[in-house]
C-alpha cells in the first residue's frame, strides 16, 4: 500500500529474529554430530529448526534461495491419514476438509515471488491449490464477516486478511510448491499462499480457517509487522511488464 513502511527486520518489526543470534549457534552445534546429511541440506534446516525454536534457522542459507521458519520446536507432520482443515467462525456450513477433499476441489496454479521481510527472494515460484474463495464460498460467509484468521497445526502461528484480500484468485490454500506436494518442512501438507503479499502472511501447516467480524492480527502481527502485508514496489518483480 501506498505509503505504508515495508515491515522489515531493520525498521519495523522489533522482535529480533537475529537478536538471538547466539541461541541458534549452541542449536547449530548440538546439531553438528546429529546425522541429518543423510537427509540433505533440506533435512537438515527442518532439524535444525526443530532446536532453533525463535525462527534464527531462516538466517541459514540454502541452494534454492529459501530459508526455514518456524515459531515453535517441534511441528507433528501430518498426512492423508490425519491432515484436517477446519473452516468455521461466521459461516452457514463450517466443514473439514481433509487432504483427498482439497485435491478433489479445481485446483489453481499461481506463478510468484517469495519475498520474505529478511530481505531473500525465490522469483517465479508456482504453488498449486485451491482458491481461498472457493472454500470460503463452499461454507457461505454470514453477512456479519468481515476477515479471515488462519492458525496452524504447529499451535502457535496464526495470520489474518481481510475478506476483500481472502477472496482474490491469487489467494491460495496451496498442496505444492514448485510442482511438488509441499514439503514438511515448508508447512505442508497444506500451506497458504498469498501471492500479493511478504511471505510471512503464507501460514505454514495450515490447519484453521474462520471467518471474523474484524481482523485479528496473527503472530509477526502481534508484534510490529504490518497487518495489510502487500508487497512494496521495490519488492515487486522487476521483470513483470
Ligand atoms: N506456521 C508458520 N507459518 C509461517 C512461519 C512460521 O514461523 N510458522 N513463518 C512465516 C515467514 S516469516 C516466512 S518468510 C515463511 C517461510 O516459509 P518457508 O519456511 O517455507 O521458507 O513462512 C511464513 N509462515
Ligand atoms: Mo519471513
Amino acid at each position: 500500500m501506498a505509503g505504508q513502511s515495508k515491515p522489515d527486520a531493520e525498521g519495523g518489526a522489533p522482535v529480533g529474529r537475529r537478536v538471538l543470534l547466539g541461541m541458534l549457534g549452541a542449536g547449530a552445534a548440538a546439531l553438528a554430530t546429529a546425522p541429518y546429511l543423510q537427509r540433505g541440506w533440506e533435512g537438515f534446516l527442518g532439524a535444525a529448526s526443530q532446536v532453533d525454536s525463535t525462527g534464527l534457522t531462516g538466517l541459514l542459507p540454502n541452494p534454492g534461495g529459501f530459508r526455514y521458519y518456524s515459531i515453535v520446536g517441534s511441528v507433528p507432520h501430518k498426512d492423508d491419514t490425519d491432515y484436517a482443515l477446519t473452516v468455521g467462525g461466521l459461516v452457514a456450513e463450517p466443514r473439514t476438509y481433509t487432504l483427498a477433499d482439497l485435491r478433489a476441489m479445481p485446483q489453481t496454479r499461481v506463478v510468484a515471488d517469495v519475498v520474505c521481510t529478511d530481505g531473500w527472494r525465490v522469483d517465479d515460484t508456482p504453488f498449486e491449490g485451491v482458491k481461498l474463495a472457493d472454500i470460503l464460498d463452499a461454507s457461505g460467509v454470514r453477512s456479519s464477516g468481515a476477515a479471515v484468521r488462519f492458525t496452524c497445526f504447529d499451535g502457535a502461528y496464526t495470520e489474518s486478511l481481510t475478506l476483500e484480500q481472502a477472496r482474490r484468485s491469487d489467494v491460495l490454500v496451496a498442496l505444492k510448491m514448485q510442482d511438488e506436494p509441499i514439503t514438511h518442512e515448508h508447512g505442508g501438507p497444506v500451506r497458504l499462499f498469498v501471492a500479493p503479499m511478504y511471505f510471512y502472511k503464507s501460514a505454514k501447516w495450515l490447519s484453521g480457517i474462520s471467518v471474523t467480524d474484524k481482523v485479528v492480527p496473527g503472530f509477526w502481527e502481534e508484534r510490529g509487522y504490518a497487518i495489510d502485508g502487500w508487497l512494496d514496489g521495490a519488492d515487486r518483480h522487476s521483470g513483470a511488464a
